[in-house]
């Protein structure tokens, strides 16, 4: 591969009148667009302590009242993109949100799609579309773009959730914008009651079903129980893992990222394919080592860490008598959408 021209090797009064123009010459840029054999990352492989993270969303909670914040939320910000523009990756934003006792987050939508993964606190709730989910430790909660939704809180401990966005994306297609709205009234018909029972689909005989979400709420006793049916069902299989979907179609649950729940066996070590998507590793439960090219961290209950697009991960348990099951969170469904995957 022979070298290019530079910027500046052009006359100086040549990239004027281009600059004057608004021109740009392709050729001193081309390389660093299309690097060769691999792309480049600004993403760098990050780790956040939920044991660092907790104390300063509580000191957020003394300093700042609902009220003035709307969402209180410290954003997971990846130091490879600047921590300003607050992604943890291209497509994914990341954010630990705080909820106390009586607080009401208010009612509003937007066009970047979210999803809820509760940390720790019981009592929470978010109404999305009408539908009123109980937020209780590792269930999963989806706000769809375009769907009104609201947090509330009637118990007497904090709640903390992590929230993971296609915000980056979006934004970056000028297509991010919210629209507040009015405290919603609660339907009695809640999707995670109606589609929770696998293979068993709601079939109205006189009515057509037109929901794109059919499902909002996935509680983490179901998919724990699946991981666990699964690692015993299947002894050799190397991943133990599922993928939350739209029961209704099967596809991914969301358009632009995908999520996953994954147990690792005690002491297994398991080496993930390398695949062009960013990805998103959060633990629910159990103790486990990640690795990240050559970068290792010992990550713990509600420990989250992220990795670039095409590097080599390993996960490994580091107890030899319990299980460890991650929340996982990728930009898989967009990559394939893209035809880059
Ligand atoms: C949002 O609407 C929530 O509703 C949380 O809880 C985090 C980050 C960026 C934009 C919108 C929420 C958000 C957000």
């Amino acid at each position: 591969m022979h070298e290019l021209g530079r910027l500046a090797d052009l006359p100086a009064d040549y990239r004027e009148a281009l600059t004057q123009q608004n021109l740009v010459p392709l050729w001193p840029s081309l390389r660093a667009m299309l690097p060769p054999g691999r792309p480049s990352a600004k993403t760098q492989a990050t780790f956040w302590s939920y044991k660092a993270i907790r104390p300063l969303l509580l000191k957020a909670g003394d300093l700042t009242p609902i009220e003035k914040a709307e969402r209180r939320v410290l954003v997971l910000a990846n130091p490879g993109h600047g921590l300003e523009k607050m992604q943890a990756s291209p497509a994914m934003y990341l954010g630990m949100q705080l909820l106390l006792p009586g607080e009401w987050a208010p009612a509003h939508r937007h066009t970047p799609n979210a999803v809820r993964m509760i940390v720790e606190g019981e009592g929470a709730y978010t109404t999305v579309d009408g539908e009123k989910c109980p937020m209780s430790r590792g269930d999963l909660i989806l706000t769809p773009t375009g769907l009104w939704h609201e947090h509330g809180h009637d118990g007497d401990q904090p709640v903390i959730w992590l929230d993971v966005l296609d915000l980056p994306l979006v934004y970056y297609m000028e297509a991010s914008y919210h629209v507040d709205g009015e405290r919603q009234a609660v339907k009695t018909s809640r999707g995670d009651r109606i589609c929770a029972h696998g293979g068993l689909l709601p079939a109205p005989f006189f009515q057509r079903r037109n929901k794109s979400y059919p499902m909002l709420r996935y509680p983490w006793g179901e998919a724990r129980a699946a991981l666990e049916a699964l690692a015993v069902d299947q002894p050799e299989l190397e991943a133990v893992q599922v993928t939350y979907v739209n029961p209704e179609t099967g596809d991914d649950a969301q358009h632009i990222l995908g999520y996953y729940a994954l147990m690792l066996r005690p002491g297994q070590t398991l080496k993930l394919p390398v695949r062009s998507p960013a990805i998103m590793f959060h633990l629910i439960e159990g103790g486990a080592e990640v690795r990240i090219e050559d970068q290792s961290n010992v990550i713990t209950e509600a420990d989250t860490c992220c990795a670039p697009g095409y590097s080599a991960v390993t996960l490994r348990n580091t107890s030899i008598d319990a299980p460890a099951f991650f929340f996982i969170a990728d930009e898989t469904p967009l990559h394939r959408k893209l035809g880059v995957f």
